[in-house]
């Protein structure tokens, strides 16, 4: 039965959502900072890496991340993303020309002498043999509205910064599990919605390219902005 709360001027339909005690395990003040300095001593090792190795990676490692990312916080809870995971070596194939076509047209045409002097320092080019290589290519997608069955829309509440957040969720667990990962954003995307056969409802945000390093990756020397760069507080 529908539960009501009444209000002044009208009735609002309450949700029959049951609540529970919520599970947190109190830390205290030191351990809190050992914990907080452990968990940032962690991920600033990882790195974007372009030089993989073909050595296979156990799916369950990837399943356990995919769970991982799944437990992001999303508008209305509506987890509004899709994962498609491609292990196919003839997938990861046409995945690699159609990005390489995409590419060529960015970098030969496209691209501004600015960014390109913005994206000097990261060595990048039209070649891109770490879709072929790396065993699992992670294509995330972002639900950007709900399709029935009968072809009606329905709303979808940031979608985009929910499948980001659930993204970085993804990276930060593969990186744990210890492996490497590249966030590869080819010029253009459309093509993975007919490679990966998704529906239209749905936008590529990215492909996770995920594995072992190579012996001999080389990762370019970067800063990270400092705390008073990156924070205020007031
Ligand atoms: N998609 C191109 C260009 C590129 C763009 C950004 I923003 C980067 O951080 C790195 C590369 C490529 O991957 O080569």
């Amino acid at each position: 039965m529908a539960c009501f709360a009444v209000t002044e001027s009208r009735n609002i339909p309450m949700s029959s959502t049951v609540f529970v005690p919520l599970e947190h395990t109190p830390v205290d003040a030191a351990e809190m900072r050992r914990r907080a300095e452990a968990f940032y001593a962690e991920v600033r090792g990882r790195r974007s890496v372009r030089h993989f190795s073909d050595r296979p990676v156990p799916r369950e490692v990837i399943e356990n991340c995919l769970l991982a990312a799944g437990t992001a916080p999303s508008g209305a809870n509506q987890q509004p993303w899709h994962f498609v995971v491609v292990g196919d070596r003839r997938v990861k194939r046409r995945i690699r020309e159609a990005a390489q076509r995409e590419e060529r047209e960015f970098y030969d045409h496209r691209v501004r002498q600015l960014w390109l002097d913005v994206l000097a320092p990261l060595g990048t080019g039209p070649s891109k043999p770490f879709l072929e290589i790396a065993p699992y290519l992670i294509a995330v997608f972002v639900e950007q509205f709900g399709l029935e069955p009968d072809g009606t829309r329905t709303k979808r509440y940031y979608p985009g910064t929910s499948a980001s957040i659930a993204t970085g969720i993804l990276l930060t667990g593969l990186h744990r599990a210890g492996l490497v990962a590249l966030t590869y954003t080819p010029y253009r995307m459309g093509f993975l919605n007919e490679i990966l056969h998704r529906p239209k409802n749905e936008r590529p945000l990215m492909i996770v390219v995920t594995g072992y390093p190579a012996d001999d990756a080389t990762v370019p020397r970067l800063g990270k902005k400092a705390l008073d760069q990156i924070a205020t507080f007031l």
